[in-house]
């Protein structure tokens, strides 16, 4: 099975998973804390904080830019184990024969968190889906097309929420317009955090 488009699966996730998620992120993140990564060059700070689980972690700073590497920038310790529930979850929904290799965490707190009009194309495997997870406050989801000119469509994505991107759609411009504070009561700190299933290498 390969999937080809955005599917969204409102709610695929319930109460009770996701509070048994937000206690994998809080193993997780005693062992790999929360960094906040710099735009290459400029080395503006991201106003999302992020970390990473499995055998590659996401990282950007100043001097050597958008990269996935086997360990945390700041500790320098290889990246905590992907939970077997966000494996389960990528066989059940993807039917994708290798596993996910990256478990990109986006914490969306404080002032103004957003993430601008982007594709992801730091992955070698292109092939392969992504899957989002979207855990706490409601996102203002920004969907667009093949090229950054396209037209855009707005969409709520709540906690619970689950989206698929293959095919196609892999290489679309995506970005997060904005949080909508205290619409969830999952995070005791408030915020959002969405997660990101990746395949990196072929
Ligand atoms: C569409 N994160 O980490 S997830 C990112 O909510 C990222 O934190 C956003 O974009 C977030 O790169 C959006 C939804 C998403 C993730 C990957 C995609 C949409 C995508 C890859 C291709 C197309
Ligand atoms: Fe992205």
């Amino acid at each position: 099975m390969h999937i080809n488009g955005f599917y969204i699966h409102p709610g695929y996730l319930d109460r009770n998973t996701q509070e048994e998620l937000v206690g994998c992120l809080r193993q997780i993140v005693q062992k790999a804390p929360f960094f906040r990564p710099e735009m290459p060059r400029t080395g503006k700070p991201f106003s999302v904080e992020m970390t990473s689980a499995g055998p590659l972690g996401w990282v950007s700073d100043k001097h050597n830019g958008y990269r996935y590497q086997n360990s945390h920038p700041v500790t320098g310790n290889p990246w905590p184990a992907m939970p077997e529930v966000l494996l389960s979850l990528w066989f059940d929904l993807t039917g994708y024969h290798r596993p996910p290799e990256c478990c990109l965490i986006n914490l969306y707190r404080g002032e103004k968190p957003k993430m601008g009009l982007h594709r992801d194309k730091d992955e070698h495997d292109m092939e392969a889906p992504v899957v989002s997870i979207s855990l706490g406050d409601t996102a203002v989801f920004r969907m667009g097309g093949f090229n950054r000119g396209d037209p855009t469509r707005s969409i709520k994505l709540t906690s619970g929420d689950v989206v698929t991107f293959g095919g196609a759609a892999r290489l679309s411009y995506h970005g997060i317009d904005r949080i909508i504070a205290n619409s969830s009561t999952l995070l005791s700190q408030g915020g959002r955090i969405n997660l990101t299933l990746r395949r990196v290498n072929l």
